[in-house]
């Protein structure tokens, strides 16, 4: 019977893979225009094939992790196979608030070790006291050994985990895509957007972690960590300079940012101060200038998207120049030298060579080199 046959509508495996990478990318990342998006993706999509085929796609060829151009978007979570379709995620809607969060008696010692993991902890940065102290309770020790997995890819997620030691390898479809020594968290991707893992992972060496249940996560840290994400991500994606990072690697940077916010007039860096970071201009503009005969000459200005206080970052000198707000009030994004060294380093060149830019514009300016990036 015909109504029988139009029952039997197949939906080719392809068509669910496709549909499901690219659902998985999108809720990731986030873009603010779902077709713009997906021009995007797919076109680049179609760029990377290595040709036109209706075979079975081996699911490498889409995955490719390290070997891309700086500046491609949508690989992130392209691996991910087993379904549970990502349905469209909104963390404030979201209320896993079911009760009180378990607690984990632990021993001083214990606990001491266990704040000594979380200090460099990104994603805890921005909770109040009180929450600190209930994610504190609500971690739980495990230990490891060589060899073991600890996620693997494609399940649900259950923990997340903090390291206190050991090494730690990254799996995407069994290629290998990074590596944690003795620092570092993992496993919070599929508790923050509410998907399948993203990669296996799995202990090199004997280890011990600090793991964290589901619910206490989405409790006490989704919010504010998909906020903070999500905050950063338009910025983010707006730096040149940074589409040298893998997505997730951005995700990460974010985590680490800290607004702040100037005046117009006031002064955010002093030429010759020690530098403590660098900052990314997310509104307004802010005046580049330096000391020249008792007075201070504009050497630059600089606008939303762009960055500074880098140069002393690298070259490990006081800062070369004096910074101002200018026009109204301008809201930057701070990076601690700590998280600097830790995220960019992907970035680095490109920031060398802009340094040797600032070089040739100040022979151009002030007819000779000021010392700007020489090392002592
Ligand atoms: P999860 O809950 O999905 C696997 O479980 C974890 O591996 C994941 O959270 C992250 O915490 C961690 N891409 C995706 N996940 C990664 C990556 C990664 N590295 C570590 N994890 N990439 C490596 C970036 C240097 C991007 C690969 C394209
Ligand atoms: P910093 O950490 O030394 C001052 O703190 C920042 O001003 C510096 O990092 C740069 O990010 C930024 N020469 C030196 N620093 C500059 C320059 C610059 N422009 C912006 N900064 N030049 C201007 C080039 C158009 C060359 C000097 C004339």
């Amino acid at each position: 019977m015909s109504s029988d046959s139009s029952r039997r509508i197949q939906v080719p495996e392809e068509l669910k893979e496709v549909l499901l990478q690219f659902s998985i990318s999108f809720l990731v990342e986030q873009p603010p225009d779902v077709i713009d998006y997906a021009v995007e993706y797919f076109t680049k999509l179609q760029a990377e094939r290595p040709s036109v085929s209706h075979t079975d796609h081996s699911t490498d060829d889409q995955l490719s992790v390290n070997s891309q151009d700086a500046d491609e978007p949508p690989v992130m979570a392209s691996s991910r196979r087993k379904s549970v379709f990502a349905e469209a995620y909104d963390p404030e809607a979201d209320d896993d608030d079911d009760g009180a969060t378990a607690v984990f008696p632990k021993t001083d010692e214990q606990r001491a070790r266990l704040v000594e993991s979380v200090k460099n902890v990104l994603l805890f940065r921005s909770l109040e006291k009180e929450q600190m102290n209930q994610v504190l309770d609500a971690m739980f020790e495990r230990k490891v050994q060589p060899g073991d997995y600890i996620i693997r890819q494609g399940d649900d997620g259950d923990n997340f985990y903090v390291i206190e030691s050991g090494v730690y390898k990254v799996f995407i479809n069994d290629k290998h895509i990074n590596t944690y020594n003795h620092t570092g968290l993992f496993g919070e991707l599929a508790l923050l957007y509410n998907m399948p893992r993203a990669a296996t992972v799995q202990a090199e060496t004997s280890g011990l972690l600090w793991a964290m249940d589901r619910q206490t996560f989405r409790r006490i840290l989704l919010k504010s960590a998909f906020r903070k994400r999500k905050m950063y991500e338009e910025l983010l994606n707006s730096v040149p300079m940074l589409k040298a990072l893998q997505n997730y690697e951005r995700m990460n940077l974010a985590d680490a940012l800290v607004s702040k916010s100037y005046d117009s007039g006031e002064r955010i860096i002093k030429q010759g101060d020690a530098a403590d970071g660098m900052y990314f201009i997310e509104e307004g503009t802010v005046s580049v200038r330096m000391d020249q005969d008792d007075a201070e000459v504009e050497i630059s200005q600089l606008g939303k998207g762009q960055y500074f206080g880098e140069l002393a970052l690298v070259t490990h000198r006081p800062r070369a120049a004096s910074v101002y707000a200018t026009g109204g009030v301008v809201k930057l994004a701070f990076l601690d030298v700590k998280a600097f060294e830790r995220l960019l380093g992907p970035c680095m060149d490109i920031m060398k060579r802009n340094i040797d830019d600032y070089e040739s514009q100040l022979v151009k300016i002030f007819g000779s080199k000021n010392n700007i990036t020489d090392t002592r």
